[in-house]
């Protein structure tokens, strides 16, 4: 059969940290318990097929640059296939669980709906034979209702009814490709909405128009069989400058509003959190939270741009505090931690894809050890629990609970006197932080 990365012969292995070779990995070890789950079960992987094996390095300043082997075909359907057997050959090398797909990432749009369906449905076919035969999962699914240009002034919140039907048709199908493959989840990300300009935006019409189609996905997934989560992946801005879904607590209060809060969860994504002016950590504490941190796009933006570049993650400090928060609430049950991040636009060699990914998972695998050892040892779960304590009984209880008033607290307030100025810690908690980073 013909290989795509010969240079990688055999699947990246496990070497340890101290070895040099660049194709194997130092941290990760799928197979290592922690925590009483192995690496992998906690980790999650997912390759994003849009950046790894469409992505072609364009900019708004000039085009595609990657001559990449699976992209040369006699039509679109060939160029395809050769693209889901050269991806399932790179996860199967590089160890990965799963992938994450837009419907026209795997499959081109046809002439016609009906003709794009059909171009779908055979691509999820040959999908499905590959994830057989190899063992990788789908994470999530999603429709791509950015790229064409019918969706130019948005999809669900576009203003004529005909483009609204175009994305529900794409959805749709997407949400049934997501099934057939046994995804585990299915996101909805924003991208371009129908509101540019306030001078011909109806805002709250845009919004109902949103909460409209979300209800008939959901509907018709679960009709369809669907046991599996759906998500919104929030981002403020990029391509549209204003974007409805624009952070973690702005979504959730949409969810709310109107009823879909019992379908859905968040994928929160590192350089969308940095886009919305929060950081990484921020965002995923909101969606946490409120019990809804679904899944995770780990990639990280360029603090000195404003846009949206979807580097490899490589900060040790934010993985650490992420597999915290991860562990804090149990893990992930739909979603993962897909990479969502692409080589640059001068990394022009297929192997550049498999350094960007080693690198990911060595950090993530190295963040887990140092955040098992901060959850099972607790110093900061103790910090916390001191600094509340005032609220687990007596009046602050009483407070949290509802059974007090303003006039009975003022009372209290009196008879306590000043309150003594407590410090926060948080020079003490930071070093705490570093000393598991650096030292353990
Ligand atoms: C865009 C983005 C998307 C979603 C899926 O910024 O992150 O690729 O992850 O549509
Ligand atoms: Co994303």
């Amino acid at each position: 059969m013909h290989t795509y990365f010969p240079e990688v012969r055999n699947p990246i292995a496990h070497e340890g940290p101290d070895t040099k070779n660049p194709l194997a990995f130092r941290h990760y070890h799928p197979k290592r318990k922690v925590a009483g789950k192995t690496m992998e079960e906690h980790l999650r992987f997912a390759i994003a097929y849009w950046h790894t094996f469409k992505g072609t390095g364009a900019d708004p300043f000039g085009g595609g640059v990657y001559d990449r082997p699976w992209n040369r075909g006699h039509d679109a359907m060939d160029i395809a296939e050769k693209t889901l057997d050269a991806a399932f050959e790179f996860f199967v090398k590089l160890g990965v669980p799963y992938y994450c797909f837009h419907d026209r990432d795997i499959a081109p749009e046809g002439v016609s709906l009906a003709d794009s369906g059909r171009n779908l449905e055979r691509i999820v076919r040959k999908a499905s034979r590959l994830q057989k035969e190899t063992g990788v999962k789908l994470l999530w699914g999603t429709a791509n209702l950015f790229s064409h240009p019918r969706y130019a002034n948005g999809a669900a919140t576009n203003p004529d009814p005909r483009v609204f039907a175009h994305a529900a048709s794409q959805i749709r199908r997407a949400i049934e490709a997501t099934i057939e493959l046994r995804g585990s989840g299915y996101v909805f990300w924003g991208g371009r909405e129908g509101y540019s300009s306030l001078l011909n935006t109806d805002l709250k019409q845009e919004r109902e128009q949103l909460a409209a189609m979300l209800h008939m996905a959901v509907h018709h997934a679960r009709k369809c069989g669907f046991k599996g989560m759906f998500f919104i992946e929030p981002k403020p801005r990029e391509p549209s400058t204003h974007q409805y879904d624009f952070d973690a607590a702005t979504t959730l209060g949409f969810l709310r509003e109107f009823n879909l809060l019992d379908d859905f969860m968040l994928n929160i994504e590192a350089n969308h959190a940095t886009l919305a002016t929060h950081s990484f950590e921020h965002e995923l504490a909101v969606a946490s939270a409120a019990g809804k941190l679904g899944s995770l796009d780990i990639n990280r933006g360029d603090p000195s741009c404003g846009w949206d570049t979807d580097q490899f993650p490589n900060d040790l400090a934010s993985a650490t505090w992420t597999l915290y928060t991860l562990l804090r609430q149990g893990g992930l049950k739909y979603g993962g931690l897909n990479f969502d991040a692409k080589v640059r636009r001068g990394s022009f060699d297929t192997i550049d894809l498999f350094h960007g990914h080693i690198g990911g998972m060595d950090l993530y695998a190295r963040a887990l050890l140092i955040a098992d050892r901060l959850w099972r040892e607790k110093p900061l779960v103790h910090a916390i629990n001191k600094r509340y304590a005032g609220f687990r009984s007596g009046m602050g209880k009483k407070a949290l609970t509802g059974k007090t008033s303003l006039l009975e607290l003022e009372k209290w307030a009196a008879q306590q006197g000043e309150p003594p100025l407590a410090s926060g810690q948080q020079e003490l908690l930071e070093n705490t932080f570093s000393r598991y980073l650096y030292d353990v």
